[in-house]
């Protein structure tokens, strides 16, 4: 075990020009990767979320993956590094991030409520229809009853 950093005012400073939407969903996504709770998500965690999520990763990839974000060098990434990596200011790639989560959630076409469901059960979680509607509700901009790419970019750039 590796001893526990503490940085209480690391999160907020870390969310940065980052939407209250986003930093809430980051928060929920974190939450959904760290499987034990210990407030850091370390190789094994990444590594069954991946796999959940239809990506077999190496090891060798995994680690990667935590150097890129692990600013306190702890062989883990705790949740403002976890954030980090989602400012728009450091990360010029929203665009193709936001595109790839989108394929990601809708399987290709549009985000559904069907396809919110199929996510959320692919990484384990049951979500009942009232919290999909909701979810759709939410997102759907052009109120069409689906989230297309155009509703889904425009999550990330709300302020
Ligand atoms: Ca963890
Ligand atoms: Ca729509």
């Amino acid at each position: 075990m590796s001893k526990k950093v503490e940085r209480p005012d690391a999160a907020a400073q870390a969310a940065g020009n980052l939407t209250k939407w986003e930093v809430a969903e980051f928060k929920e996504a974190f939450a959904l990767f760290d499987s034990k709770k210990d407030g850091n998500i370390d190789p094994e965690e990444l590594k069954e979320m991946m796999g959940h999520l239809g990506q077999e990763c190496s090891d060798e990839e995994i680690k990667d993956m935590i150097d890129v974000a692990d600013e306190l060098s702890t062989g883990r990434i705790d949740f403002p590094s976890f954030l980090k990596q989602f400012q728009h200011d450091e990360n010029d790639n929203t665009e193709q991030f936001v595109q790839q989560a989108f394929a990601l959630i809708g399987g290709g076409g549009d985000i559904t409520g069907d396809a919110i469901e199929q996510f959320f059960a692919r990484i384990g979680l049951k979500l009942i229809s009232d919290e999909v509607n909701e979810i759709v509700k939410i997102a759907d901009e052009d109120g069409d009853g689906k989230v297309g790419l155009e509703d889904f970019q425009k999550l990330y750039t709300r302020k």
